[in-house]
């Protein structure tokens, strides 16, 4: 194979920009491995470039939207969906980033997008948290239940990335904090299993409706059936749940992202305003327990209570600068205008 020498002075930010857009990703970023390797989500289990190759000098990092459809529907199978074609695209992009990078005589490590290291908190961590690397390299921050949001397309987008030897000028992460926060509180309403919780999440019971022939699930079953009497075996064996399992091995149904809930009602982002305010307005979920829940994570903040979620090393994901609502203002007006400008353009 004929690779082009070329150092990075010949291949910039930008070039390696327009490669991801062209490739068809909706928002590209880049974060610099050193800063990564410098400040790993979890430094008890570090998730760094560094780990993969000790040649990594970039992070580029892919958001693909999540089409609107999906989220104005209660079913979770829409979402499954559309969820599992948007990470297999995203896939497809990055692989043509890193053929591209190859062309200039750099190596792109394209990233599996949705799987977890066994060796990394007992298989709860990916080798990289895409969301820190989208962070880090400048496209949102984290939102009360930890999901990654933008200002465009809020938590409606996923994610994958390339981790390459090419020294790219690195994005400037956030400082505002886009998440309205406590004061909105809508994901921990939504959450059918109370797993949102103050910048943090519960995971076990978070999977049990985002994975639901996860790997929890699944071992839940093959336990139950091990240790239950020849009757309830046998039931098992006739089971619904057996059959969600057989669907999870041949059609990845319900192995991710079988829970639209968090992602579906909140208000930051374009497509919330323009596609769901009015289907996702009201909460059916919401409890008197739940509001509580919320109103208790706003007297802590105001009172200076130590929030874990948001302490000294997590608040760089969070937004040090806390919520302002000056960067979803400034969105809401370029989006404004973006749509007078179409309404102006000729129809033929
Ligand atoms: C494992 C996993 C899960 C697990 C665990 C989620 C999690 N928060 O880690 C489960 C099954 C629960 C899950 C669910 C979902 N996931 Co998921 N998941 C992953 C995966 C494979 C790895 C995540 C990881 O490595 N996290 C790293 C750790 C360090 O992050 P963290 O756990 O959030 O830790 C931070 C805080 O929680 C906190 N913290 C951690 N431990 C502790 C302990 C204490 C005591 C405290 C206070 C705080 C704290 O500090 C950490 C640092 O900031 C990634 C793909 C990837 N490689 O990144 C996709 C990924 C994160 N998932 C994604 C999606 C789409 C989802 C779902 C929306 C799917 C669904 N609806 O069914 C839900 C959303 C649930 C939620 N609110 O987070 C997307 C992200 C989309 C987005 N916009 O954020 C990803 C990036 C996949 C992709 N390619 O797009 N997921
Ligand atoms: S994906 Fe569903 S269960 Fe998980 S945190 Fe979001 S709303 Fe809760
Ligand atoms: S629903 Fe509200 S509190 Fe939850 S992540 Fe979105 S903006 Fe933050």
């Amino acid at each position: 194979m004929k690779v082009n020498q070329k150092s990075s002075a010949t291949l910039g930010a930008t070039d390696v920009k327009a490669m991801a857009l062209e490739a068809g990703a909706d928002l590209v970023g880049i974060a610099s491995a050193e800063t990564l390797n410098q400040f790993p989500p979890d430094p008890r289990w570090p998730q760094t470039p560094g780990r993969l190759s000790a040649d990594a000098k970039s992070v580029i990092v892919l958001a693909l939207r999540v089409p609107v459809a999906s989220f104005r529907t209660r079913e979770p199978e829409p979402y499954q969906m559309v969820n599992m074609m948007i990470n297999r695209r995203l896939d497809k992009q990055a692989r043509k980033v890193s053929e591209q990078l190859e062309r200039q005589g750099f190596f792109g490590l394209v990233m599996n997008n949705n799987s977890s290291d066994w060796e990394l908190k007992s298989g709860t961590y990916g080798p990289l948290s895409l969301r820190h690397l989208a962070i880090e390299a400048g496209m949102g921050t984290l939102g009360l239940g930890v999901n990654f949001m933008c200002v465009e397309y809020g938590p409606r987008v996923n994610l994958a990335v390339v981790v390459t030897d090419a020294e790219l000028e690195p994005d400037q992460p956030m400082t505002e904090q886009l998440c309205v926060g406590e004061g909105c509180s809508r994901c921990l309403y939504a959450c059918p299993t109370d797993s949102v919780l103050h910048f943090n999440i519960d995971k076990r019971g978070c999977s049990t409706e985002a994975q639901v022939t996860g790997i929890y699930g699944v071992s839940n079953l093959f336990h139950r059936h091990l240790e239950s009497d020849e009757e309830t075996r046998r039931s098992i064996l006739n089971s619904g749940e057996l059959m969600a399992y057989w669907q999870g091995i041949t059609r990845v149904w319900g192995c991710f992202g079988t829970c639209p809930r968090c992602t579906a009602v909140c208000p930051v982002g374009d497509d919330y305003h323009a596609f769901l305010a009015a289907p996702q307005k009201v909460i059916p979920e919401s409890t008197p327990e739940r509001i509580e829940k919320g109103k208790s994570y706003k007297a802590a903040l105001k009172q200076g209570d130590d929030i874990p979620g948001m302490n000294d090393w997590n608040i760089r994901w969070v937004g040090p600068d806390g919520y302002t609502g000056k960067a979803a203002k400034a969105q809401r007006e370029k989006f404004r205008l973006s749509q007078q400008i179409k309404l102006q353009e000729p129809t033929s």
